[in-house]
């Protein structure tokens, strides 16, 4: 009789547990209050110990099933927020790559992604041009995407050239070049850009000018300078601001007022009026000699000084707002 008891005791217990589910504290609580005398009445009545082991191993095997159910679960969450969170990531992705459509074809230095340290990058100033062309950009000065249009270094590239080779540019994008008008007028008619100018002469001296606008007109107006705003330290009152509003002339084409031919008088090729205080297309003269045929910025020297170095380059302005 009283086995039975236990029996029924036993049977009553294990379907409690049985029951038990993950998430009801209820009946875990309950389960217990139910131990406390069942444990009791086992002890008191010393119920035989392979029972008890039946019972406790019986929780544990529940347990341990609950564990694992638990931790399938979690699995489960896991594997799905990983799967919507790769999911997201792959959106963002996609959306990325759309947008790269248009930033993989940078129209100056300024819009190239990947800068990879000053160099020669292709770029895509004019939208019906796929192909682009190749510029040296300066990310290093004055908070750098400079695209530059203009170097001289040690006088191995002539650049007392014709019309043709100015339109079109010439040299070498590492060392010396001129970009070329046509490049030049295209890239400032993206915007507003404004123009910097870095110089050095022998003795070991750099000099700067910046202007906040600058821009080439097309070849109908012989690519006129516009250019305004001036910064630095080279001085703008016999500076580049005289050449503001002057047509390009070069040896075989004289577009300037100057009854004779400035581009001749200067050996150079430039924004002559009549005719210029600045002559960065000049010769190429070695160890500072004092010649109006030199690359020279008047207003610097106060004298016709060649210069050792000559860099112009531009970037456009973003407007605040
Ligand atoms: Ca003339």
């Amino acid at each position: 009789m009283f086995q039975m008891l236990i029996h029924g005791f036993a049977l009553f217990w294990l379907t409690s547990v049985t029951t038990l589910n993950t998430d009801s504290n209820v009946e875990v609580r309950l389960l217990d209050n139910q131990n406390a005398p069942l444990t009791a009445i086992f002890d008191m009545s010393k119920a035989n110990d392979r029972l008890k082991q039946f019972v406790s191993d019986a929780i544990e095997t529940k347990m341990t099933d609950i564990e694992n159910k638990i931790k399938q679960q979690t699995e489960n969450i896991e594997r799905n927020l990983t799967f919507h969170f790769t999911e997201y990531l792959h959106g963002i992705a996609d959306k990325m790559n759309k947008e790269n459509g248009i930033v993989f074809r940078p129209r100056d230095c300024g819009e190239i992604n990947l800068k990879k340290g000053n160099g020669i990058y292709t770029i895509f100033p004019n939208s019906s041009n796929s192909s682009g062309y190749t510029v040296f950009c300066d990310f290093e000065t004055d908070n750098g995407n400079w695209t530059v249009f203009q170097r001289r270094v040690n006088g191995t590239t002539d650049f007392f050239r014709g019309w043709k080779e100015y339109e079109n540019g010439f040299g070498n994008l590492k060392a010396e070049f001129w970009l070329g008008n046509k490049k030049i007028n295209e890239l400032t008619s993206n915007g507003l850009y404004e123009l910097r100018v870095d110089l050095t002469d022998f003795e070991g001296n750099g000099g700067f000018a910046k202007y906040s606008k600058f821009s080439v007109g097309n070849a109908s107006t012989q690519y006129k300078l516009e250019v305004g705003g001036y910064s630095g330290n080279l001085g703008n009152s016999y500076g580049l601001q005289y050449n503001n509003g002057g047509k390009f002339s070069t040896k075989n084409r004289d577009n300037d007022p100057y009854p004779r031919d400035c581009a001749k008088n200067y050996t150079g090729a430039w924004w002559y009026i009549t005719c210029t205080f600045v002559n960065l297309n000049g010769q190429y003269l070695q160890g500072g000699q004092s010649n109006l045929k030199g690359i020279t910025w008047y207003a610097w020297k106060s004298s016709w000084y060649s210069m050792k170095s000559s860099v112009m380059m531009l970037r456009k302005v973003y407007p605040p707002g």
